[in-house]
């Protein structure tokens, strides 16, 4: 089956019980056993929902995964995965990260005795020179949050060695428009809270593999550690999944275009995207990505203040946290997302204050551009004083 019918018909099937056509949300926390031992399959919410199951098999499904386990975040998902070693273990992180993984891992795991080194993992020299010998996993993201910088997934895989782990965060590609573990990764990682979920109406994670072994130590972590999705999260999640391709496209071309528009304003310094042509890794891009979607950063000429005033004078990007959403979203990630970065740290990663980032919804392209444009304009005369 190709992408968009699994997505509408993988673990879809009409519920046993009654043959609705749309599995139900079994908003239940437990089951009644006909005796001792004897169950139904389900004995216990946190240990197995239906709804979930099923949310379990349609991501299974879009990542082309044998396995798949459901999280009430990304960052619960992201968790369960780095669960998978133990004290002393090493970790090669790429610098260019969601700043609250940054957070869980220098400030939640570090204490449990993980180590992690953080390089420029679009440049595969100074991963090789970070490996060590107790190095057990390498934590890519790919499409980087927020500079979209562009990281060899194939390339990683390749330098791995057995008993080595590659994980990547596939959170701003999606599966609809790359594919880690057809590129050699163990381990997909999403927050479903962004586009697989699509409407920012739910909060929600996973984790995909094909290693049966790997699987079934996460699947043991999300029931010891309990950080599972709601019926109705999974739900909503699953709900939002059918229209991932649909979504996807709009979501591409209107980046494209909301980029290039960007990039030729004079009022503007730099923009990173991925689909342009003038985007370092423009060609890795082509080979790893089936398009190139729509998330995109930018630097606006003039002070960092620039930036603070030009997102309060948008009218249809909202300023938001998050991203992937039809609405589009837009905001300082010094400030929000990476706040929990120190300055100076963010600051040699290129994260400055005057960096804008836009997640580009499916409104019509032209109105978004308007709206940019209008607020290029109301800020232009703070550029040039
Ligand atoms: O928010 P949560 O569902 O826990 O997902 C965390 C997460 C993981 N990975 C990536 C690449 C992410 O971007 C996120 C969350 N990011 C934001 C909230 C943001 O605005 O960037």
């Amino acid at each position: 089956m190709r992408f968009s019918t699994r997505a509408i018909h993988a673990g879809q099937d009409p519920d046993p019980a009654t043959g609705a056509t749309i599995v139900p949300i079994y908003q239940t926390s437990t089951y009644t056993l006909e005796a001792v031992g004897v169950t139904k399959g389900y004995d216990y919410s946190r240990t197995v929902n239906p709804t979930r199951v099923a949310l379990e098999r349609q991501l299974a499904a879009l990542e082309d995964a044998r396995h798949c386990s459901a999280f009430g975040s990304g960052m619960a998902a992201t968790a369960a995965v780095l669960n998978l070693l133990g004290a002393g273990d090493h970790v090669v992180v790429t610098d260019d990260l969601y700043g609250g993984t940054y957070r869980l891992f220098s400030r939640v795991l570090s204490r449990y005795g993980l180590e992690f080194t953080y390089v420029d993992m679009s440049d595969l020299t100074e991963i090789r020179a970070a490996v060590r010998p107790n190095t057990k996993l390498f934590w890519v993201e790919t499409p980087t949050n927020p500079l979209l910088k562009l990281i060899d997934v194939r390339a990683v895989a390749e330098l791995r060695r057995p008993g080595q782990i590659v994980a990547v965060d596939n959170t701003f590609a999606t599966p609809y428009l790359q594919s880690p573990l057809a590129l050699g990764a163990d381990v997909v990682v999403h927050s479903t809270t962004k586009y697989i979920g699509g409407h920012s109406d739910a909060i929600g994670g996973a984790a995909m593999t094909n290693d049966d072994a790997i699987a079934e130590t996460i699947k043991f972590h999300q029931n010891a550690v309990g950080g599972v999705p709601g019926p109705m999260d999974a739900y909503l999640v699953m709900r939002g999944a059918k229209t991932l391709a649909l979504r996807m496209r709009e979501h591409d071309r209107n980046a494209q275009a909301v980029a290039e528009f960007l990039a030729a304003s004079p009022d503007v310094e730099r923009v990173n995207y991925p689909g342009l042509e003038t985007h370092p890794q423009h060609a890795l891009a082509k080979r790893q990505m089936r398009g190139f979607g729509g998330m995109l950063s930018f630097a606006l000429r003039g002070p960092a203040q620039r930036a603070l005033d030009f997102v309060k004078c948008t009218k249809l990007f909202s300023l938001a946290e998050s991203l992937g959403g039809v609405e589009s979203l837009i905001s300082i990630p010094s400030r929000m997302t990476h706040g929990s970065i120190p300055k100076e740290e963010r600051e040699r990663r290129g994260v400055t204050d005057g960096l804008v980032r836009l997640s580009v919804g499916i409104e019509d392209v032209e109105d978004l551009i308007e709206d940019l444009g209008q607020a290029l304009e109301q800020t232009r005369e703070l550029a040039l004083r």
